[in-house]
């Protein structure tokens, strides 16, 4: 009995040994020590030693059985840790290694341009109002001193949805609901950007939708050389310090007198070029006098108040500063046009 329960114990104990993992030294666990192991067994078996024998045989079944136990729990134990290693190893994350970099979106090209206008305004006292799109006959027209029949309807043919009912033709009626929401009372400084819609064929320099920025100044006193002050800042602040403005004679049913703005040109200085047409100026904006008729359909009392109003084409301030060749560019967004100003 002593001699197979000592070869037991190194039997086990030398499979301990080889056992390679958790699962294998399991099964020397139950093989060893489980209810129909070789152990149990003879402790089941005592009852028929004799009473000399039996505390002996038990004591030393006992001791084999401790044995066995606690190397099975020493190998697991090494096991365990070995395969914590494994998979740290496997696992193992470079937390020094830089990141995968993110396709950021950009601005649209016109959105960009709007907000860079919208700076230089804000620069000089003036807010950002905004109105809707599809207008009344009455905000669109009427308040600004263009009649039913009056011939200047011609050049803004718009799309209509009812007789009194259609897509703005110019961002002006913002301008009049937010005068008329100062009930006679000055100052109003405000520009106006937004989507204008007019009634023409598409080609390079014409779009049937477009983007306009209007602005105005209400208040007493205001003179042309408020005027021209403004929008020499704003030339300068847009496309940059060297530019300067010149003023000459136009016409618009809202305001009298009504001016067209040139800006001298960036590419030759003034010299006359190609880009300029050999003039030394570039057109970029209309502007005038508020006609006193405007500011009294708006409430405002033109014995006492007067100011100037001005309006420029956003695509047309983007293709000037851009060298862009062809206004479709903005509308049909290819990505290869619209990542150019990813940076802007
Ligand atoms: C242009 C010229 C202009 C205005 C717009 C305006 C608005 C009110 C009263 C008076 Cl509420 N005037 N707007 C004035 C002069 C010129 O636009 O060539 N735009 C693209």
């Amino acid at each position: 009995m002593r001699e197979k329960l000592e070869a037991l114990r190194d039997e086990a104990l030398a499979k301990i040994a080889a056992a390679e993992d958790v699962k294998a030294l399991q099964e020397v666990r139950v093989a060893y020590l489980g209810k129909k192991g070789p152990i149990t067994e003879v402790l089941r078996g005592m009852g028929k030693l004799s009473a000399e024998e039996r505390p002996i045989i038990g004591q030393m079944a006992n001791d084999v059985r401790d044995a066995i136990k606690e190397q099975v729990e020493a190998k697991e134990a090494v096991l365990e840790g070995a395969a914590i290693e494994a998979q740290l190893a496997s696992e193992s994350i470079d937390v020094t290694l830089p990141g995968r970099p993110v396709q950021a979106g950009s601005s649209h090209p016109l959105t960009a341009v709007i907000e860079e206008v919208e700076d230089a305004f804000i620069g000089l006292g003036f807010s950002v109002a905004e109105g809707p799109e599809v207008e009344t006959d009455y905000y669109n027209f009427e308040a600004l001193n263009l009649p039913k029949d009056h011939p200047a309807r011609d050049m803004q043919d718009s799309f209509y949805f009812t007789e009194e009912l259609l897509l703005r033709t110019h961002t002006s009626p913002v301008q009049a609901r937010t005068m008329e929401k100062h009930k006679g009372k000055g100052p109003v400084k405000v520009i106006c950007p937004g989507k204008v819609f007019r009634r023409d064929d598409d080609d390079a320099t014409h779009s049937h939708q477009f983007m306009q920025i209007e602005g105005l100044f209400v208040d007493e006193n205001v003179r042309m050389s408020d005027l021209k002050g403004v929008l020499e800042a704003f030339a300068k602040s847009f496309f940059g310090p060297d530019r300067k403005i010149r003023l000459r004679p136009s016409f618009f049913p809202f305001t009298e007198p009504s001016v067209e703005v040139d800006v001298s040109c960036g590419m030759c200085g003034g010299e006359g070029c190609r880009i300029c047409k050999q003039s030394g100026w570039i057109e970029v904006l209309g502007a005038g006098m508020i006609h006193p008729r405007v500011l009294e359909m708006s409430g405002f009392d033109s014995s006492r108040y007067s100011g100037f109003a001005f309006g420029m084409g956003v695509e047309r301030l983007a293709m000037l500063k851009y060298d862009i060749d062809d206004i479709r560019h903005f509308y049909t967004n290819d990505v290869r046009f619209l990542k150019q100003f990813n940076r802007m």
